[in-house]
């Protein structure tokens, strides 16, 4: 082994260790709803330095990259065994996505790669391209897996290699290692992206939230969160998709919309995150925005705060695609407090901190839209009003700290 090859990678470890040893804090501001942390979770410098690396100096002399991860991020979230596991979404150089499992002791950072990414079954059509991982724990006992499978177009002309259509793939585990892979989703859609599977057996049937869409990109007559049952899961068929949460004129999902992570039960709704899409003169803009669901009647949406819960900020808003916030995880943990994993700008993923109750009232108490400016103005006007209100003066005045107790 050379000297210089000995130096080079003991400086790449050295510079590794410092980045997965780093402790993450809480962002200073936060907005009461939820707290941002100061690092990113994961992101292409944390894959370790065996995958991209051939640390043998005899065939790599120049110890150089031989496998370049380009970004981590849209993950999947699941507590398991008291870890927290992100099966994570890694694109390497050549723009492939596969998945990664990392774990955490915490989840807030400490976050390591396992050795081996994902061996994902393929099904009898290979995929070009999987990615963005839905985990739900089925009352069915199995670990579910829901992703995007891409695949060209194969009536696409020869002189047109960027049409694509997307399909919800699915694959099961009881592990997190060994995967078994079903067939794909078929619904009345032309292309799919964003399916979810509902924990719960619903009349019986398997249960999904899925987001129609017409082409690859744009979702045409598509775009909302659609609803569906199945009456298999190995052969998952939805014959009716019903368009529970859709698109709307001048909002932040007016473009497109998609479920987030399996949505969480709570004693008043099902509790949903998802992302919504609006188009601007510098591109598509991707926000998360909540919402809550009838506990007996899924497709009834009952609680729906106006515009969005979380939009990229500082650097969040830069990278492969800038503007961007996506989510596809989240940890209810035993205490009540709750894990969002988000990825920005299609580059790396990032932890927000939460709790249930905060969720809750965040979903239930604030204003919906009114889908106006002058409705919006009439939301903030009441704001104000109940501010300067006598009773709020004398809550302030009998609530304020006696200075002169200690
Ligand atoms: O680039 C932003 C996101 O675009 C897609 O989401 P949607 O289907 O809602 O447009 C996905 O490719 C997602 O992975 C990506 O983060």
């Amino acid at each position: 082994m050379s000297r210089h090859f000995f130096e080079r990678l003991t400086a790449m470890e050295k510079k590794q260790d410092a980045l997965l040893e780093l402790r993450n804090e809480k962002a200073e501001t936060g907005n009461g709803i939820f707290d941002r942390y100061n690092n990113p979770v994961l992101t292409a410098a944390h894959t370790p330095l065996f995958w991209r690396y051939d640390l043998n100096s005899k065939t790599n002399p120049f110890l150089m990259e031989r496998f370049g991860i380009n970004a981590v991020l849209n993950p999947g979230a699941i507590k398991w065994d008291d870890k927290y596991l992100l099966v994570a979404r890694v694109e390497a150089a050549n723009r492939k996505s596969f998945f990664a499992v990392a774990e955490s002791q915490n989840g807030i950072d400490g976050f390591r790669f396992w050795e081996h990414p994902v061996a994902m079954p393929e099904t009898e059509v290979p995929d070009a391209n999987t990615y963005d991982m839905r985990l739900v724990h089925h009352e069915d006992g199995w670990i579910y897996g829901l992703f995007c499978t891409e695949r060209r177009d194969p009536a696409a002309p020869s002189t047109d290699q960027t049409a694509a259509i997307a399909q919800c793939g699915i694959a099961r585990t009881k592990d997190m290692i060994q995967w078994e892979r079903l067939n794909d989703l078929i619904t009345p859609s032309p292309q799919q992206r964003n399916v979810v599977l509902h924990p719960e057996f619903v009349n019986g049937k398997y249960a999904f939230y899925t987001r129609p869409q017409d082409k690859f990109i744009e979702a045409g007559s598509g775009g909302g969160i659609g609803f569906g049952l199945s009456d298999s899961i190995e052969q998952a068929r939805i014959d009716k998709e019903t368009v529970i949460d859709p698109k709307v004129y001048h909002t932040v999902y007016e473009a497109k919309n998609g479920l987030g992570p399996a949505p969480i039960k709570t004693k008043y709704g099902w509790l949903h995150l998802a992302h919504g899409v609006r188009n601007t003169a510098a591109g598509l803009r991707y926000v998360l925005y909540m919402f809550m669901t009838d506990l007996h009647d899924l497709t009834k949406v009952i609680y729906k705060p106006a515009g969005y819960f979380m939009a990229p900020e500082g650097d969040e808003r830069i990278g492969d695609v800038s503007n961007v916030v996506f989510s596809n995880g989240w940890i209810l943990n035993g205490n009540g407090s709750i894990y969002i994993y988000y990825a920005s700008s299609d580059t790396r993923i990032h932890v927000a901190t939460s709790t249930l109750d905060q969720l809750l009232d965040y979903v239930m108490n604030t204003p919906a839209d009114g889908f106006t400016s002058a409705e919006t103005v009439r939301t903030l006007s009441q704001i104000i009003e109940k501010n300067q209100s006598e009773e709020l003066l004398q809550t302030v005045l009998s609530s304020a700290p006696d200075k002169n107790k200690k």
